[in-house]
C-alpha cells in the first residue's frame, strides 16, 4: 500500500497548512466548506505526485495506453474512496476528529456529478477504478456538462426535473488543461486539392469551437497508479464580445457567440435509451470524439512520432457503445487527410486499434442520423463513412445464399440513415456484450448477421462493479466484520470473499452479519425521515427497487404486488404478510411519459398504504427522490431483497443486481442479464427465481396472441382489481387516476408482459418473504450471496478486457 501519508502527524501539518493557505482565515476561524476544500486540495495535490510517477513507469516501459470512450461517467463523490484507495481513511478521520472536525460532515460538501444516467455511467467509473487498480495505463474520455442530469423532486407525486448546477461551488478534483485546447470544426464544406498525383481533402468554411479540457486523478486502491479522466467543455474559439450590441442594452446578443458555444456542453441528455435527432447531441458526440482522438494521437506522436503503424501496439481505442462512434471514420480522416497514409494501411491501422462493447439491444437505443443533418454538419467525417460504405458493399460476399438481406442488415448508410451500431462494428476488431444471455442474444438476433460474418470479432464480458466502492466504502460495518473474518485481502482480490463460506454456519457471525444489516437500515430510515418525511421501521423487511424507470424493469409489476397485498390485505385482516418496507428510487426520462406515470403511481400508492392504520403494521411504501451514487451508496448496504424483475432477454445485464448481491440482499428475479450469472454462482436455492424465461417471452410475442383480456377475467379478485384501479378512485387522491397506463396495458397487449408474470411474481415474494422468519438462515443466505459475489468485481472485468481486447 502506497500511503499519502505516514502518519497522522504527518496529515495533521499538512493539512492545517492547506486550510489556512487556502481561506486565508486562521484555523480556528475557518468553515467546513473551507475544511472540505483545502482536504480535496490536499489529497489532490498528493495524487497528481503518484500520477507524475505513474506517468513516468507507463512512458519509460511503453506500457499500452488505453483511451474508453464514454459520453457518461457517473463517478460520484470521491473523496472517500481516494482516502480508502490511498490506504488513509482512518487515519485521516481521526486526525480530523483530534482537530474538531468530522470527515463524514466534511464528505457532504462534495458535489456528485451527475455525469450519466444509469448502469452504462457509473459502469464506465467503475471502470477507471479498476483499471487504476489493475496497473493499466487506462485513461476516461469524456464530457464534462455544466449541467448534470436533473434534479428530480416529487410533487403531488409525480416526477419534477429541476437544474443540477453542480458547479456553483467549483470543482476541486479538475485541473483546467486550457493548453491542451482543441480547436473542432462544425459545417463548412469539403475542398479536395491533388498532390504528387493523389488527392488530399480539407474542410473550409468551418464554424469553430474549442474544446477545452478538465482533468480528474483517478486514484486505484494501493495508491501505487493514478490515472485520470478527461472531460471536454465547449467554449468560443476566441471572445466575440459584441461590445455595440452590450451598450445598446441588448445583452442576449453581445453574448450570442458565447452562449452557442457553450451549449454544446451545456447538458446531459437525461435519457438513457437514445435521444434522436438532436443536433447538439450529433455535436456533442463528435466534440469529445475529434478532442479525444486528437490528444490520443498527440501523446503517441511524443512517444513515437509519426510511425503510425505502431498505433494499435501502443493504443486501444474502447468505444462504450454507440455514442463514441465517430471514433473510427474521425481516426481515418486524420491518418488520410493530415498524416497522409494509404486509406488501407489506415484502416488496418484503426480498426485494430477500436474496439465496441453494445449495452442494450433496444431498438431505439440504436442511435441512426439522417444523413442530411450528418452530412451538413460533418461534410468530411460523413464522405469518409461514405466510402468505409462503399468499400464495405463493394467487399461483400455475394455467394451466399441471402447476401442481399445479410448486406442490408449490416449496412452502414440505409434508407437516408447512418446506421451507428453497425459503423461501430465494421470500424472494431472486437465487439462485446455485457453478460452472457446479452452476448447470446447479440449473436442470435441483434447482430447476428455481423456474427454471421465475422465471429471472431464477437465475444462476452459480464459487467462488474467495485468492491471499494460498493463494499468498502458504502457498507462500512459490514467491510469491517469480513475483514475481521478474512483479512483485508478482498480489496486487492475479490474472489477472496469467497472465504466467507466458511462462516455460513457459524451462528454468532451470522448474528453480526444481521446486526450490520440493522445498522444499516437504520442509517437509510434516517435518511428517509429527513429527505422523505416517512418514518419507516428498520425491522421490517427492506425490498429494494433502484434504477432507471423504463417499462421493461417493470417497476410497474413490483408496484402491481404491492397493490394486490394492500388489497388482500384490507379484505382479510388474517392474510398473513411479512412485515415489509417497499423502497423504490430511480429518474425517468423527462420525455418518457410511461415512466413517469409509474412513478406517479407509486407515490399515489404510497400515499394511500402509508396513510391506512389497517395496514401500517405489515407495509409501507418508499420512493427515495433524486437517485444517485451518493444515496445509493446508504441504499444497496440496508437492502435485504434485490428486486431484478426485468422481462426476460430485455436488461442487457443490470449491475444493481451485483451492488446489491454484495452487500448481502436476495435476488428475487428473472432469468434475465447477469441474474443468471449470479444464480449459477450462489446457487438458485439462495435466490428466487420466477416468470417467464427469454425464449418464452420470444415465443409468446411471436405468437401475435392476444392475452391481456384474458389475464384480466380469469384473475378478477387480484390482477383484475388491480387493474381497475388504475381507473377507478382507490390511489387517485394525490393527482388523478393512471389511465395511461391501464390503455398502455390493456390496448398495447401487455408489451412487457406485466400480467403474464403477476402470480409467478407475486407468488415468488410470498414464499421468500416468508422465508424471513427463519433469521438465522436469512443471514446465511445473505452471506452466501456476498461469498459468491467476487466474480463481479469489475477487476475481472477488466482483466478480461485487458487480456482479450486490448493486449494491454
Ligand atoms: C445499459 C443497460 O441497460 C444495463 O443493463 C447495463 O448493465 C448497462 C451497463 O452495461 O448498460 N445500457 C444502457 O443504455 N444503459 C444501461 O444502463
Amino acid at each position: 500500500m502506497n500511503r499519502i501519508f505516514e502518519s497522522k502527524e504527518e496529515f495533521k501539518e499538512l493539512y492545517l497548512s492547506s486550510v489556512t493557505s487556502l481561506s486565508g482565515k486562521p484555523f480556528e476561524m475557518t468553515s467546513d466548506f473551507d475544511r472540505f476544500q483545502a482536504l480535496v486540495k490536499l489529497v489532490a495535490s498528493k495524487a497528481r505526485s503518484v500520477q507524475t510517477e505513474t506517468e513516468k513507469r507507463v512512458h519509460d516501459t511503453g506500457q499500452k495506453r488505453v483511451y474508453y470512450f464514454s459520453i457518461e461517467f457517473l463517478i460520484g463523490r470521491l473523496l472517500d474512496n481516494y482516502l480508502i484507495n490511498f490506504g488513509v481513511r482512518d487515519l485521516v478521520a481521526e486526525a480530523l476528529k483530534e482537530m474538531g472536525s468530522n470527515l463524514e460532515t466534511l464528505e457532504e460538501y462534495e458535489p456528485d456529478p451527475a455525469l450519466g444516467n444509469g448502469g452504462l455511467g457509473r459502469l464506465a467509473a467503475c471502470f477507471l477504478d479498476s483499471m487504476a487498480h489493475e496497473g493499466i495505463a487506462g485513461y476516461g474520455n469524456g464530457m464534462r456538462y455544466r449541467y448534470g442530469l436533473f434534479k428530480q423532486e416529487i410533487v403531488n407525486g409525480a416526477q419534477h426535473e429541476t437544474t443540477d448546477d453542480w458547479l456553483v461551488h467549483g470543482y476541486p478534483w479538475e485541473v483546467r488543461r486550457q493548453d491542451k485546447a482543441v480547436r473542432i470544426g462544425f459545417g463548412g464544406h469539403v475542398v479536395g486539392t491533388e498532390e504528387n498525383g493523389r488527392m488530399r481533402y480539407h474542410t473550409e468554411g468551418t464554424d469553430d469551437v474549442l474544446a477545452v479540457p478538465y482533468d480528474i486523478p483517478v486514484v486505484g486502491y494501493g495508491g501505487n497508479t493514478v490515472n485520470k479522466l478527461r472531460v471536454w467543455s465547449a467554449e468560443p474559439v476566441e471572445e466575440e464580445f459584441d461590445l455595440d450590441a452590450f451598450n445598446a442594452g441588448d445583452y442576449a446578443k453581445a453574448q450570442a457567440h458565447r452562449a452557442e458555444a457553450e451549449a454544446i456542453s451545456a447538458i446531459l441528455y437525461p435519457n438513457d435509451a437514445g435521444e434522436h435527432g438532436r443536433l447538439l447531441r450529433l455535436k456533442q458526440e463528435y466534440l469529445f470524439v475529434a478532442a479525444g482522438i486528437n490528444s490520443v494521437l498527440d501523446t503517441f506522436r511524443k512517444e513515437h512520432g509519426s510511425d503510425w503503424k505502431l498505433l494499435p501496439q501502443y493504443v486501444a481505442i474502447h468505444t462504450n457503445d454507440t455514442h463514441p462512434a465517430m471514433c473510427g471514420p474521425e481516426l481515418m480522416r486524420v491518418l488520410v487527410d493530415e498524416e497522409n497514409l494509404e486509406w488501407d494501411e489506415a484502416w488496418d491501422i484503426t480498426t485494430k486499434t477500436i474496439s465496441y462493447t453494445n449495452h442494450t439491444i433496444l431498438p431505439e437505443a440504436l442511435e441512426k442520423w439522417p444523413i442530411s443533418t450528418f452530412s451538413k454538419l460533418l461534410p468530411r467525417v460523413y464522405q469518409i463513412i461514405d466510402e468505409i460504405s462503399r468499400r464495405y458493399n463493394a467487399a461483400f460476399d455475394r455467394s451466399q445464399d441471402g447476401w442481399q438481406d445479410r448486406l442490408r442488415q449490416t449496412a452502414i448508410l440505409w434508407d437516408g440513415e447512418v446506421r451507428m451500431a453497425n459503423l461501430s462494428v465494421i470500424c472494431s476488431h472486437s465487439v462485446n456484450g455485457v453478460a452472457k444471455l446479452h452476448t447470446d442474444i447479440l449473436e442470435r438476433e441483434t447482430l447476428k448477421d455481423f456474427y454471421a460474418l465475422t465471429p471472431q470479432k464477437f465475444n462476452n464480458k459480464t459487467n462488474g462493479i467495485s468492491p471499494r466502492r460498493f463494499l468498502a466504502e458504502a457498507n462500512p460495518s459490514y467491510a469491517k466484520l469480513i475483514t475481521e473474518a478474512i483479512g483485508t485481502g478482498w480489496l486487492d482480490d475479490a474472489a477472496e470473499l469467497s472465504k466467507l463460506e466458511a462462516f455460513e454456519g457459524d451462528p454468532a457471525f451470522l448474528e453480526r452479519v444481521g446486526a450490520s444489516k440493522h445498522e444499516n437500515k437504520v442509517r437509510l430510515a434516517n435518511y428517509v425521515r429527513r429527505e422523505c418525511g416517512l418514518a419507516i421501521d428498520p425491522n421490517s423487511i427492506f425490498d429494494v427497487q433502484v434504477k432507471r424507470f423504463h417499462a421493461y424493469k417493470r417497476q410497474l409489476l413490483n408496484i402491481f404486488k404491492v397493490m394486490d397485498i394492500y388489497n388482500r390485505r384490507i379484505a382479510d385482516p388474517n392474510f398473513r404478510v411479512a412485515p415489509t418496507t417497499f423502497i423504490f428510487s430511480g429518474k425517468a426520462a423527462s420525455s418518457y411519459t410511461f415512466a413517469k406515470e409509474t412513478i406517479r403511481l407509486i407515490n399515489s400508492v404510497a400515499n394511500v398504504v402509508n396513510n391506512d392504520p389497517r395496514v401500517n403494521e405489515v407495509m409501507k411504501v418508499c420512493f427515495i427522490p433524486n437517485f444517485r451514487v451518493s444515496n445509493a451508496q446508504l441504499i444497496y448496504p440496508a437492502a435485504e431483497i434485490s428486486e431484478q424483475i426485468s422481462t426476460a432477454g430485455m436488461e442487457a445485464s443490470g449491475t444493481s443486481n451485483m451492488k446489491l448481491m454484495m452487500n448481502g440482499a436476495i435476488t428475487l428475479g428473472t432469468m434475465d442479464g447477469a441474474n443468471i450469472e449470479i444464480v449459477n454462482l450462489a446457487g438458485a436455492e439462495n435466490e428466487k427465481i420466477f416468470g417467464l424465461t427469454a425464449p418464452e417471452v420470444d415465443e409468446l410475442r411471436a405468437s401475435g396472441m392476444h392475452f391481456a383480456w384474458d389475464m384480466y377475467n380469469a384473475d378478477p379478485d387480484r390482477l383484475g382489481r388491480v387493474i381497475d384501479e388504475l381507473t377507478d378512485d382507490t390511489f387517485a387522491a394525490l393527482s388523478g387516476n393512471f389511465e395511461s397506463i391501464y390503455n398502455e396495458l390493456m390496448n398495447g397487449n401487455d408489451h412487457d408482459l406485466v400480467m403474464k408474470d403477476f402470480a409467478s411474481y407475486v407468488q415468488a415474494w410470498e414464499e421468500l418473504t416468508q422465508g424471513y422468519s427463519d433469521r438465522m438462515d436469512w443471514n446465511r443466505r445473505a452471506l452466501h450471496n456476498t461469498a459468491c459475489s467476487g466474480w463481479f468485481s469489475s477487476d475481472r472485468t477488466i482483466r478480461e478486457y485487458r487480456d482479450e481486447i486490448w493486449g494491454a
